[in-house]
C-alpha cells in the first residue's frame, strides 16, 4: 500500500500518474496548501522540506517528485515506465528526467514563486519576465526533441512523458504556452488520450481541454501558421 501526499496539480501529479499507470494500491492524502499544511510539524516529520508530494512505502517516506517517480519505476519493473539497465535508452531516461526536473521545473518554481529570489518587491515583473523567456527556451528543447519521436524516449512511453505532461499544465498560463510549440502541442494532445491521464486528471479535476482543443491555425498552403 502507498499514500501520495499531494494536492491537486501540484508536483504529485507526475507520481499519482505512475501509480496509477501501474496499477498500484494506493491511497491520495490531501495536504491542505491553502492552510499551509505542508509546513505543520507532523508533515515536515515526513518531509523536512515542507513541500508536496511525499510517497510513503511500507512506512518508509520519500520526498522530490523524480526519485519518488523512479522508485515506482523501480518497483514495478515490468510497467516500461523506465528502460531496463542496459538498453540504452537508459541514459535517456535520466537525461529527459533531469532536464525536465532540474531546468524545466526548477525554472518554472522561480516563475511561480518569484517573491523567495528576491529582496526588493519591485523586482518581482522583471523576475517573471525573464522567467517566462527560460521557460520558453526549455520548452522549444523539448519541442526539438519531439519533431521526430512519438514520446520523448522515442517510440514508447515513459515516467517521463507523464512528468512532462504535469509541467506542460503548469506551463499553460506562461506568456509562450506550450501550445506555441507544434510538435510539444500535437504530442500534448496525443497524450490527452492517454487513459491514466484522463483518469487521475479527473480525479484531480485538471482541465485536459486547451491541449484536447488544440488546432493550428493554417495558411492557404496548408503550413501552421508562425512556423
Ligand atoms: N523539488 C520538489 C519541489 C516540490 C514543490 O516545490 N512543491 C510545491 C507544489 S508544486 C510546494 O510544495 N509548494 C509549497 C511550498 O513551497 O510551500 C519536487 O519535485 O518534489
Amino acid at each position: 500500500m502507498f499514500k501520495l501526499y499531494y494536492y491537486p496539480n501540484n508536483a504529485s501529479l507526475a507520481p499519482h500518474f505512475l501509480l496509477h499507470h501501474v496499477n498500484a494500491d494506493y491511497e491520495l492524502l490531501l495536504v491542505d496548501k491553502k492552510s499551509n499544511v505542508q509546513k505543520s510539524p507532523d508533515y515536515l516529520k515526513l518531509n523536512p522540506a515542507g513541500r508536496i508530494p511525499t510517497l510513503v512505502v511500507d512506512q518508509q517516506p520519500i520526498f522530490e517528485s523524480p526519485a519518488i517517480c523512479m522508485h515506482i519505476c523501480e518497483l514495478f519493473p515490468d510497467s516500461g515506465l523506465m528502460p531496463h539497465i542496459g538498453d540504452p535508452k537508459r541514459a535517456l531516461f535520466y537525461q529527459w528526467l533531469t532536464f525536465l526536473n532540474n531546468t524545466l521545473q526548477a525554472e518554472l518554481m522561480v516563475r511561480y514563486y518569484p517573491h523567495r529570489h528576491t529582496n526588493d518587491q519591485a523586482t518581482i515583473p522583471n523576475i517573471v519576465a525573464a522567467q517566462d523567456d527560460r521557460i520558453a527556451d526549455a520548452l522549444s528543447i523539448i519541442n526539438d526533441q519531439l519533431a521526430y519521436n512519438q514520446y520523448l524516449l522515442g517510440d514508447q512511453l515513459s515516467a517521463c512523458d507523464y512528468f512532462l505532461f504535469m509541467l506542460a499544465e503548469w506551463s499553460l498560463p506562461i506568456e509562450t504556452s506550450p501550445l506555441a510549440f507544434e510538435h510539444l502541442a500535437f504530442y500534448l494532445k496525443r497524450l490527452c488520450a492517454n487513459s491514466t491521464i484522463r483518469a487521475v486528471c479527473a480525479i484531480e479535476e485538471i482541465d485536459l481541454s486547451p491541449f484536447e482543443s488544440y488546432s493550428p491555425e493554417l495558411n492557404k498552403e496548408g503550413v501552421i501558421v508562425g512556423t
